[in-house]
């Protein structure tokens, strides 16, 4: 019974050192893997990489010329600027009269409609 005692401890000795190096090498190996920081996400509140691809189809066309041109005139400081005129073709969040400000100046005029045609 002793004997048989003493394998077993032996037994749970060995698969507890063999579990302690494979936790090791989990943390040697992945362990940079593991506890990387999740990439961050930033939102802009341009819709595009692309100026002028304000609907973010992929390319700046006559929708996002239209979309310039039914909010020419609007202001920072007027009600429309924060009306939601679409959706994005991608993820379809909603495009703001602000995103049609492509130039950031406050207005939507002729210096926004210059950059989609
Ligand atoms: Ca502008």
């Amino acid at each position: 019974m002793k004997a048989r005692k003493g394998a077993v401890s032996s037994v749970v000795i060995v698969v507890g050192i063999i579990f302690a190096l494979l936790v090791v090498g989990a943390l040697i190996f992945g362990g940079s893997k593991i506890f990387r920081a999740a990439p961050m996400v930033y939102l802009t509140p341009t819709p595009s990489q692309t100026i002028g691809d304000i609907d973010r189809s992929g390319t700046v066309d006559a929708t996002d010329s239209q979309f310039v041109q039914t909010n020419l005139g609007c202001k920072k400081a007027d009600s429309c600027w924060q009306k939601v005129i679409g959706k994005t073709r991608d993820g379809d969040n909603p495009i703001y009269v602000f995103d049609v400000d492509l130039n950031k100046d406050g207005v939507i005029n002729q210096l926004d409609l210059d950059l989609v045609k």
